[in-house]
């Protein structure tokens, strides 16, 4: 679909998709002159991280929330995962190409345990549990979803990271034969992310293989993705190959298409505004009513994770840091 194909759609769609076709057009119309990294760039450093100060308690109270699941036919045909292409519902087309069995999580870099992890050795030596998390989509939607999957923690634990290991860079299978979106220059293939460490071994921090009961559909990041409810969706990278502990903060996808835009941190923040759309509100695609009828409701700071994450962020200027 193209941008101008993007914005004929009708009323009740537009500002969202409006948004989103500025997003992904972005660097085909304007985006093709350099843009200048205000922040966040790999050669400045945010201030160290203070210790963290969240009782077992309060990350326990993140793991669930009362509020209405988004319909499961909402949450797998509703997708970004541009490696499928850049419209809503090409992801959903992924289970006829991407296969995901077997698949192996290389874990590099700075740990004294390297190695390759089959995903269903993954599965048989952890304990699987549910997370309710919402999700807010840097586009302005957000969705609240029942994922099965593995504490991020404990699986980093077993490479044994070193003191050197202050970041942690994941990467998405980039094969254009199983994905078709591949072959446009949406993204500077393979998409990639990256977590600070203590975001990395924060409770939240999540490993999803499954969603409503369900092994994790291809459209979702399957076998195995990210799940940082307290950030923007971009930030959980889907179907990963490649875990690598490093020293210095990884380029990540989106950062790399637009520094000034896409941060590496991308707290879910409604008072700082991505520089061409307001993140005050969000459009809550859950309950009986499917994404046609979502509601507006005011964002949260943090996504409403506050208590589990403001202190990791305690002194850095959120404006700068975003
Ligand atoms: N590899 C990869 N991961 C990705 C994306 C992508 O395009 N490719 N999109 C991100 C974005 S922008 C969002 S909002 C979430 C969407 O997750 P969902 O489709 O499961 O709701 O996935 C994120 N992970
Ligand atoms: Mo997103």
């Amino acid at each position: 679909m193209s941008l101008r194909d993007a914005l004929r759609i009708p009323e009740w769609q537009v500002t969202d998709e409006a948004v989103h076709a500025a997003r992904r057009g972005f660097l085909q119309t304007l985006g093709a002159a350099p843009v200048l990294a205000l922040a966040g760039c790999a050669d400045a450093e945010p201030p160290a991280a203070p210790a963290a100060t969240v009782t077992p308690e309060q990350a326990r109270s993140g793991f669930r929330t009362s509020e209405a699941l988004t319909r499961i036919e909402d949450v797998t045909s509703y997708n970004n995962f541009y490696e499928f292409g850049t419209a809503k519902n090409d992801p959903s087309q992924a289970p006829k190409t991407l296969k995901t069995s077997p698949w192996t999580i290389n874990v590099t870099g700075e740990c004294d345990k390297p190695g390759q992890i089959g995903l269903e050795d993954l599965l048989k030596t952890s304990t699987s549990e549910e997370r309710i998390y919402r999700l807010r989509c840097v586009e302005g939607w957000s969705m609240v979803i029942p994922w099965m999957g593995i504490p991020l923690a404990s699986v980093l634990a077993r490479f044994a990271p070193n003191s050197k290991a202050k970041y942690v860079a994941f990467t998405t299978l980039a094969d254009p034969k199983q994905m078709p979106g591949i072959r446009y220059r949406s993204i500077n293939w393979p998409y990639r992310e990256g977590l600070r460490m203590d975001e990395a071994m924060n409770p939240l921090s999540f490993l999803a293989t499954g969603l409503y009961g369900k092994p994790l559909p291809q459209q979702n990041g399957a076998p195995v993705r990210l799940v940082v409810p307290w950030k923007y969706g971009f930030k959980s990278i889907k179907s990963i190959v490649e875990i690598k502990f490093v020293e210095r903060m990884p380029e990540t996808a989106w950062h790399d298409l637009q520094p000034s835009e896409y941060g590496f941190f991308s707290n879910v923040n409604p008072n700082v505004d991505h520089p061409r759309w307001s993140q005050k509100n969000e459009r809550r695609i859950a309950g009986t009513a499917s994404k046609l009828f979502a509601e507006r409701i005011p964002t949260r700071m943090f996504n409403g994770y506050a208590d589990q994450v403001a202190s990791m962020y305690a002194g850095m200027d959120l404006k700068k840091w975003y």
